[in-house]
């Protein structure tokens, strides 16, 4: 890193009366959690597509996940999916977490692989099935109490393809039934986060299908339910950043699922298309900050599987990206906004969005990493460390009942 590119930097940051180090403190506490599902063999609708050195189990998808925080320094969490992770002791995966300098976020149910959900699971029409979906559910909340998760994080593939398959408005009485029992199973201080998504594998109707049907249902769940966005779950042109300051000022915001769509749910680095987006929504977010909106913490969450990438590196990349949005947030001068929305001067108003979004943070980022005795470029920290030569080393063939999405 270059000292002096950062000397310049800050410099001119406090001349625009920025307090720099009240940034620099908050880029160092702000945390991004990872998912142990981004570390293994993933696959597109056409196959799996392996990748020398994947992790095949959790314990090599928390290895994982560990190697990703030691390079970042903020990734200190690990969202799970339940069966994917299913193991038969969870109190040695906290331990063993901890261990690694790690431990488990969100619990993710998947509650849409298994052949009984072909129909759907908590809006199956067959009563059985939505009962098997309940108790896969009320598992992952006995899990969450033995790995000390805040979080269930809920997504359901539920749907239909065709005019007429189903009584859509019975199957929102299922859901929001559902949803509302499930609530009152939560851990004490326990969150739920329910996430919507416009299409697929549902391609006529999606029972939650954007944030307007999440938002109903935590409505009629209680007080600990709150939205999740997935920034791969819109339609085109959506105005993300609208819908977060909604949730934002109806207090309902939990958390995202970060990834980035060229066309559907791509799974794309975050920022890779549209960096511009991911600032905007942070803008939102420390606008809310400021006016002392957010009183939970909001669950920063990545939801990617990488194919085209090395998995590790693409995680990394995508921590990076976060973090680079939110600085440039934390650039806005608010004051100058103010005065020009006041004025109703949109160009004024561009002018100071299109000034922190300009600004190069890299040296800032590099010097907080430094701060925090990280390498200043972890993608380098991590090509390196010599870890994923070893991984592949380690992890040849296949692993007996290492379960997976592909
Ligand atoms: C569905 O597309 C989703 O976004 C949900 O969050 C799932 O849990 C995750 O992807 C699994 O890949
Ligand atoms: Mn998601």
């Amino acid at each position: 890193m270059s000292r002096d590119l950062y000397e310049n930097l800050a410099d001119s940051l406090t001349k625009k009366g920025v307090d720099v180090a009240r940034v620099e403190a908050a880029i160092k506490s702000f945390e991004i959690e990872t998912p142990s599902w981004g570390y293994g063999n993933s696959g597109t609708r056409f196959g799996v597509f392996k990748e020398p050195g994947a992790a095949r189990t959790l314990h090599e998808r928390l290895q994982d996940a560990a190697e990703v925080h030691r390079v970042t320094g903020v990734c200190p969490s690990v969202a799970i999916h339940i069966p994917w992770d299913k193991v038969d002791d969870f109190a040695a995966v906290k331990a063993e977490a901890a261990a690694l300098g790690v431990r488990i976020g969100a619990v993710n149910p998947n509650v849409f692989q298994d052949k009984a959900y072909k129909y759907g699971s908590l809006t199956n029409v067959d009563p059985a099935i939505r009962q098997k979906a309940m108790d896969a559910i009320l598992e992952c909340v006995d899990i969450m109490t033995k790995v000390d998760s805040r979080i269930l994080s809920l997504w359901f593939a539920d749907g239909s393809n065709y005019p007429g398959q189903v009584d859509m408005r019975k199957r929102k009485r299922w859901m929001q039934e559902a949803l509302a029992h499930i609530h009152g199973k939560l851990p004490v201080g326990a969150r739920m986060l329910v996430e919507y998504k416009l299409f697929e594998p549902g391609f006529y109707h999606t029972d939650i299908c954007d944030w307007g049907m999440s938002l109903v249902m935590c409505q009629h769940s209680g007080a600990n339910a709150q939205v999740l966005v997935d920034l791969g779950h819109h339609a085109h042109g959506v105005n993300i950043e609208f819908i977060v300051a909604s949730l934002l000022d109806e207090g309902m915001l939990g958390g995202f699922h970060f990834n980035n769509r060229k066309s559907a749910d791509d799974d794309l680095t975050v920022g890779s298309i549209n960096p511009f987006e991911v600032f905007l929504i942070f803008v939102e977010i420390v606008a809310a900050e400021r006016s002392g909106l957010i009183k939970r913490p909001i669950a920063y969450m990545i939801d990617q599987s990488h194919i085209v990438k090395q998995k590790i590196e693409a995680m990394i990349q995508s921590v990076m990206n976060i973090q680079a949005a939110y600085a440039r947030a934390l650039l806005v001068d608010w004051k100058a906004l103010a005065h020009a929305r006041s004025r109703n001067d949109a160009v004024d108003a561009e002018r100071v969005i299109q000034d922190a979004y300009m600004t190069d943070v890299r040296p800032l980022l590099e010097k907080i990493r430094t701060d925090m005795g990280l390498e200043p470029d972890p993608i380098l920290a991590f090509r390196n460390s010599g870890y994923l030569a070893k991984i592949v080393e380690e992890r040849k063939g296949e692993l007996k009942g290492a379960a997976s999405w592909g």
